[in-house]
């Protein structure tokens, strides 16, 4: 399979995440994406497809936001990576601040994914790595896979968060409408609820985003993911979440699968977007699923018998010493 990559997607390599109360290492690095790089073998360079996919789904002022705000936090006398502390939850005004911290806040909505100052140019090549497997799928390739870093679906329409930045997916499932290669369905099987891409396309009757993840009762992260949340407006209908409890296992994840499946068929899908995070492995150091590697070919094996055209978006998964080994499992080419 078409693997799409760019180095640049290196760079971004934060120290530290706020977590239970403390700093702990930084889960999302870009060991991460080299054990992949050696698993999957020759990969295809990312093309240049320029701001417009991006600013068809993610607000201009959040995409400024993103290029500047490590630089104005090291104007503002600070060192290492930019970070939040105060969030303008709990309906408080959509003020348009200038100091760096309530920036900080207004574009995040948790203290787990920092800035540095090569976060933006790795956001925007991984976009660009997703936008290339596109490519290759709308010339006619049945499946291509971006190998995505950082990840894409925590991050809205003008917030970060979950280690992500801008909406790989989302931004893939967009600009594969806008080229008539639709109806689109994204299906996110991370671990963790795809709250962004799921806030940017709620009220949209035409994209379909389904989710299987852990329960957001027990989970990050919380107030996204639940089974009741189903879309907004004109898009009720077009959002299906399917959660699951911790300790889930190939026998618990397939009855959630068939569903998801079967919604995918009944929407008449011609283009699917899958956001694969490996972070549902059962040796996931933040997780509590229990897939085994050869569950990630069964995963496959029954995404691919849909025969829709799929772009497979690389999301979470950190055990990094057997990521490599998982992802392979899952783009097994006799799967696809
Ligand atoms: C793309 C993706 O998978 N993002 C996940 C973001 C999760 N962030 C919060 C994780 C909390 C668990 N941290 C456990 C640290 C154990 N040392
Ligand atoms: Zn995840």
């Amino acid at each position: 399979m078409i693997t799409t990559f760019d180095p640049r997607q290196l760079a971004h390599a934060p120290k530290l995440e706020l977590h239970n109360g403390g700093w702990t290492d930084y889960n999302e690095t870009p060991a991460r994406a080299a054990t992949i790089l050696s698993a999957v073998g020759p990969t295809s360079a990312a093309r240049d497809h320029g701001m417009a996919p991006l600013a068809a789904v993610h607000d201009a002022a959040y995409l400024d936001f993103l290029q500047v705000a490590h630089r104005d936090w090291i104007a503002a006398g600070r060192e290492g990576d930019a970070i939040g502390y105060t969030w303008p939850v709990v309906r408080r005004r959509n003020l348009d601040l200038t100091r760096i911290d309530a920036r900080l806040g207004r574009y995040s909505y948790d203290g787990g994914t920092p800035i540095t100052a090569d976060s933006w140019s790795a956001a925007y090549w991984s976009a660009q790595t997703a936008l290339t497997a596109l490519d290759a799928v709308a010339d006619g390739q049945r499946a291509a896979f971006a190998l995505c870093r950082p990840p894409g679906h925590h991050a809205g329409a003008d917030y970060l968060g979950g280690y992500c930045h801008l909406n790989n997916a989302a931004i893939v499932a967009a600009e594969a409408r806008r080229q008539g290669l639709g109806p689109v369905a994204i299906l996110d099987v991370d671990y963790h609820h795809g709250n962004g891409t799921q806030d940017i396309f709620a009220e949209d009757a035409d994209m379909l985003f389904v989710s299987i993840h852990a329960d957001p009762a027990t989970d990050y992260p919380f107030y996204w993911g639940h089974a009741d949340e189903t879309g907004i407006g004109a898009g009720v209908g077009t959002t299906l979440n399917l959660p699951l409890p911790r300790g889930t296992d190939w026998a618990g994840y397939q009855p959630a699968l068939d569903r998801a499946l079967a919604a995918i068929a009944a929407y008449g899908t011609r283009l699917l977007v899958v956001s694969f995070g490996a972070d549902t492995y059962a040796g996931d150091p933040i997780s509590h699923f229990a897939l085994q590697r050869d569950d990630f070919t069964r995963l496959a094996a029954r995404l691919a018998a849909l025969d829709v055209p799929s772009v497979i978006v690389m999301e979470g998964g950190y055990a990094t010493a057997e990521l490599g080994d998982n992802v392979a499992a899952f783009l097994d080419a006799s799967a696809w």
